[in-house]
């Protein structure tokens, strides 16, 4: 197991589009379970592999409060069970200590396959529906503050810069 670096906004690299898994192997396996563990240290509740710089169709999530219900993603593709998108507060661990609302759809349809490469299916809702779309969106070079106004974005991207600085000053 090991602690990945999480790649921050506006780093390019998170535009990355990431490419579909062909075949669940054990260095799968090792991205996922390093995933897990990066996660769970970050304190967020879901991660896409772009955030760690691997362009590759992998998210792991884990909704629960006490680590109890971890969920591999591999190949993710969902639908809209709801046409209306409802907001609700976001968080990103590429973009520490902003939030926003987002609007995303209430509920959705995940079909995807699991840790030893078998399809399942589930239906989500709240906040397990939102961060399923928040991660797919990761897969897709998207982050929530794309959603946002030019002028919001722009004070993200001015925070962002400052952090980055103070990072590098320290
Ligand atoms: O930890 C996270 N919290 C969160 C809250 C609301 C909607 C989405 C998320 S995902 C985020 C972790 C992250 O950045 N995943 O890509
Ligand atoms: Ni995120």
């Amino acid at each position: 197991m090991a602690l990945l670096p999480i790649l921050e906004f506006p780093d390019e690299r998170l535009r990355t589009k990431a490419a579909p898994v062909e075949r669940v192997d054990d260095e799968v396996r090792q991205l996922v379970d390093d995933m897990l563990e990066t996660m769970y240290e970050a304190r967020g509740i879901g991660l896409a592999a772009t955030q760690v710089d691997v362009h590759r169709r992998v998210i792991v999530m884990d909704v629960s409060d006490n680590h109890s219900s971890p969920l591999v993603l591999i190949n993710p593709h969902y639908t809209p069970l709801d046409d209306a998108r409802e907001p609700m507060q976001e968080g990103c661990l590429s973009i520490p200590e902003y939030y926003a609302e987002v609007p995303r759809h209430l509920r959705v349809h995940l079909e995807a396959l699991d840790r030893d490469g078998n399809p399942y299916s589930l239906d989500a809702d709240g906040l397990l529906a939102h961060c399923i779309q928040h991660e797919h969106d990761h897969l897709e070079g998207v982050l929530f503050v794309d959603y946002l106004s030019p002028l919001k974005r722009d004070r993200v991207l001015k925070k962002m810069q400052k952090r980055h600085k103070q990072l590098q000053d320290a």
